[in-house]
């Protein structure tokens, strides 16, 4: 099938839910014949005239995968979907048009050189804009273009199309693998520059070359952390040489191709590193690897997190950091403090995509459990999300002091816990396609696990 034929009926699978969504707006009071997208209005730092790098709002991309600020897409069920593209006239920055794409024949793109030019010619075609609703991160946008507050992004009409984003089309998951082929490049070409003794900056530089990205380009500030700064969640710095020994990397890094994430982790040993250590780095890797093959239609996302747990549990015994067995330290909840985030999250246009948490279309929430307050997902796995599994245990010195002072000190094997945490701690992550049959790896064939 021609990218041209899976956008077709992307759009068409779209234009179904749009459907369902104006159904149930109309049955909470808002009648409405379509939405129109805006890819969103670029803004400045604080008092200065430098741009704030623009990303355009998911709903818009969803419908057309173009980049850049203000342009505009009327849709309407059954009806071509009208694409109103601003390429401003403008010296100061390169304004030609992109070269032509497979899903341009798709829609009927319309060019403007402003946003009020954008809007006369969309409510030329839609006739008025009193039964559309403005759909987009700028209300600013919307008052000028003469929506209501009512009908600027109202919930009754976001809460389904923020549903089915969970959804992914073919032409989307094709999307997604290769956002994931080009993260599994630079992920290799960070290893490489980790093996040959790069520092933090060179490994993150190293990554960039491999996946072609520019840092604007990332979905997310890439963590490349060597040694006990892997026990640091989101670690946001990037050091440069000759201060660390460099004997783990942990590499969490993706890369976007046509607005679509890839989200990977992996973690890295030297041939030195502690062979307990590397124990526990291979037994992670295995059970990553056993949560991947419970993505499965109708199992609970919750149920994967909890099974982590118990892997966790399992392999804290086997490696002697616990001196008691999995189940009791399971049962008193010591393994949150080596894994203390959620198993993993919905992937797509955003890195943590939306409605992880969602009750139905109509909205409302699935709270994570209270134990499990860090869990990004509650919702049932269904064919068609994308899922990250990203099990992981850290030695995180804020969560083991706790521990260590509190009564379930004697589980814990101190010095080993002591001698390890020069390593920081480990986690792999892959994206996963939940198939009607179960999972699909997107990415593990791409990027083999730590050996
Ligand atoms: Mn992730």
């Amino acid at each position: 099938m021609s990218q041209t034929d899976r956008y077709r009926e992307h759009l068409s699978t779209l234009d179904d839910y749009l459907s369902r969504a104006l159904e149930r707006a109309g049955k909470q009071g808002l009648e409405l014949d379509g939405a129109l997208f805006h890819a969103g209005r670029a803004s400045s730092y604080y008092a200065d005239d430098q741009e704030i790098p623009f990303v355009a709002s998911p709903h818009f991309r969803r419908w057309a995968p173009m980049p850049g600020a203000e342009h505009l897409l009327l849709a309407r069920p059954g009806k071509k979907p009208i694409v109103v593209r601003v390429q401003p006239k403008d010296y100061w920055y390169d304004s030609s048009p992109p070269p032509p794409s497979y899903w341009e024949s798709e829609v009927e793109l319309k060019e403007a050189t402003t946003f009020s030019e954008a809007c006369q010619i969309a409510r030329h075609a839609a006739g008025n804009f009193d039964r559309l609703a403005y759909v987009g991160s700028s209300p600013e946008a919307a008052t000028e273009a003469g929506f209501p507050a009512e009908r600027i992004d109202p919930p009754t009409l976001l809460a389904p199309l923020d549903w089915y984003r969970a959804y992914k089309t073919a032409h989307e998951v094709d999307l997604l693998r290769r956002a994931c082929a080009l993260a599994a490049r630079g992920h290799l070409a960070a290893r490489d520059a980790f093996e040959a003794g790069a520092s933090e900056r060179e490994i993150h530089r190293a990554y960039l070359g491999g996946c072609d990205h520019l840092g604007c380009d990332l979905p997310f500030g890439s963590i490349a952390a060597l040694d006990s700064k892997a026990a640091i969640l989101h670690y946001q710095q990037k050091r440069g040489a000759g201060e660390t020994p460099g004997d783990l990397l942990l590499m969490d890094a993706g890369a976007v191709y046509e607005g679509y994430a890839a989200d990977l982790t992996r973690t890295w040993v030297r041939p030195r590193v502690d062979p307990i250590f590397r124990a526990l780095l291979l037994g992670v890797d295995v059970l990553e690897q056993e949560l991947v093959a419970m993505v499965s239609p109708g199992r609970p996302y919750l149920e994967i997190h909890l099974a982590a747990h118990q892997a966790v549990a399992k392999l804290l015994a086997e490696t002697g950091i616990l001196k008691v067995s999995a189940e009791e330290a399971l049962n008193a909840g010591v393994t949150g403090t080596f894994l203390p985030h959620g198993v993993g999250h919905m992937l797509g246009i955003q890195v943590h995509d939306i409605g992880g948490r969602m009750a139905g279309p109509e909205g409302g929430e699935v709270p994570a459990p209270a134990e499990h307050p860090y869990l990004r997902c509650t919702r049932i796995v269904e064919p068609g999300m994308v899922l990250t599994i990203e099990p992981g245990i850290y030695f995180i010195p804020m969560l083991l002091e706790p521990l260590r002072a509190g009564n379930n000190a004697a589980m814990i094997d101190w010095p080993l816990v002591d001698k390890l945490s020069i390593y920081g701690g480990i986690r792999i992550e892959d994206d996963v396609l939940c198939t009607p049959d179960g999972a699909e790896d997107l990415s593990r064939e791409l990027l083999p696990g730590p050996k």
